[in-house]
């Protein structure tokens, strides 16, 4: 760790190189985490764990209103987890029992569903676990799936897409026996950092400038990670591993390290990939995860590197010393047994249509009242997905299917990618194509599927799923 004057020193390096890529803004900071106050990325804290047995996890998790300072002299009201803004990590352990203790000390409705959890439709989180003002909502389940950097959030009717906005989300890891034995960075805030991605606009007096009108989602100008505009993290000349989720409303990144520098993906929504993925740029869309490894060894000590997406800084990466390294990226990850169709294999077609609040799937929008499908538990189909294309209007659709892990079988736009081959649970449909994925649910109940986009999905891109 750094010593008090260095880290003093640090943090006036780090305003000044923070501030200098935004215009009007200075000492980017937020409360809500534990360096608040440096212009450094904000880490969200680890969620303790409140009970002793090592089988059985114990979480409480509250969602309550809060006041963020992104712009100094300013604050943003926000809402957070267990603070003022995003929430705690939760650590959770493959065949782990857990209990969650989630609270709402909001004035208004909420719910907090796990994205990517593999569980059954009544601890899902969705729109039928409402959680009332005051009320707390206990649901319990074993941990059953691969190591996975997943997340969660609210999913309610009519406030999913503000109450992101304001602040709701955090991240939830998922260990196993194979991320414990990979020689992989995998120590927590030290070379183990999740980027929860997000864009924001804000009003002159620092408030967030929320339209929920925007036609195809609320797209920010300010980019935020975990909280912190442009932040910037003092890394060792090491490999790091970033844990990257992209948690805007709206906003699709394509990431990039100084302007193209080669880094390796390691895991996708569901978890490792089979093998490490060697990249230049990293495109992903709303709900998405990916595990990459940046190697910072090749940099000079002293230099900043950005992340950027497109042209707009995401982040900075500032080179301090030169550390021993034990890590090491393998050549074989995890074992992903693919998932085997025939021509009986049922198919399913899922059309995402319109813009704005014109939005459905298949021609209908999303009613509570209605099951708009039924699944046997275990048998495996093909959903064909596709996004409209017209002359007035061409727009990609992020698609999320809740309480299960899927494969992609092919893009009708091309050959699939290598870093597409894992567990994905949101897939990106770019206008006009078909994505055709294989999805089997392991858990009963309904499930959500909707586009990620969470205006669309507020205005009724969404339908439901039984799985008997
Ligand atoms: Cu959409």
């Amino acid at each position: 760790m750094m010593s008090k004057k260095h880290k003093y020193i640090y943090i006036l390096l780090s305003a000044i190189i923070a501030t200098a890529a935004i215009p009007g803004c200075s000492d980017i900071r937020n409360t809500a985490f534990e360096e608040a106050e440096t212009a450094g990325l904000p880490v969200p804290a680890l969620l303790e764990d409140s009970n002793s047995d090592p089988e059985v996890a114990d979480y409480e998790l509250t969602a309550q209103f809060g006041s963020s300072t992104f712009f100094e002299d300013k604050k943003t009201q926000t809402m957070g987890y267990n603070g003022n803004f995003l929430g705690p990590v939760v650590i959770v352990k493959r065949g782990e029992q857990v209990n969650m203790h989630v609270k709402n000390d909001l004035d208004e409705d909420t719910s907090v569903h796990w994205h990517g959890l593999k569980v059954s439709g009544d601890k899902d989180g969705g729109p039928h676990q409402t959680i009332k003002p005051g009320e707390i909502w206990e649901p319990s389940f074993v941990i059953n799936q691969p190591a996975a950097t997943l997340w969660f959030h609210p999913h309610v009717i009519g406030s999913t897409a503000s109450q992101v906005y304001y602040g709701l989300a955090g991240v939830m890891i998922v260990e196993d026996d194979v991320s414990e034995e990979l020689d992989l960075p995998k120590t927590y805030g030290v070379d183990d950092i999740p980027l929860i991605l997000q864009d924001r606009s804000f009003n002159s007096d620092g408030s967030f400038n929320y339209n929920s009108n925007m036609m195809d989602g609320a797209v920010g100008d300010t980019i935020i990670v975990n909280g912190a505009i442009a932040p910037t993290l003092e890394v060792s000349q090491v490999k790091m591993r970033f844990r990257i989720i992209n948690g805007a409303n709206a906003s699709n990144f394509n990431l990039t390290v100084d302007d193209g520098a080669q880094f390796h993906q390691i895991a996708s929504d569901g978890g490792f990939l089979e093998s490490p993925v060697l990249e230049k740029s990293l495109f992903i869309s709303p709900g998405e995860r990916a595990e990459i490894i940046v190697d910072f060894s090749r940099f000079e000590k002293g230099q900043t590197v950005a992340m950027k997406s497109g042209d707009s800084d995401v982040m900075y990466f500032r080179i301090a010393d030169s550390q021993k390294d034990d890590t090491i990226i393998p050549d074989e990850l995890a074992e992903i047994e693919r998932m085997k169709i025939d021509s009986s294999t049922p198919v399913k077609r899922i059309e995402l249509d319109g813009m704005g609040h014109m939005v459905a799937i298949n021609g209908r929008k999303f009613d509570m009242e209605r099951i708009d499908d039924v699944v046997e538990l275990g048998v495996i189909e093909v959903w064909e997905i596709t996004s409209a294309a017209s002359m007035m209007h061409s727009m990609g659709h992020p698609f999320h299917i809740h309480g299960v892990q899927f494969q992609i079988l092919s893009r009708s736009s091309g050959q699939l990618s290598s870093n597409e081959l894992g567990w994905k649970d949101t897939v990106f449909v770019a206008p006009g194509e078909i994505v055709k994925i294989m999805v089997q649910f392991e858990e009963k109940g309904i499930f959500m599927y909707h586009c990620h986009i969470l205006e669309h999905e507020e205005a009724g891109m969404m339908g439901q799923i039984r799985v008997k």
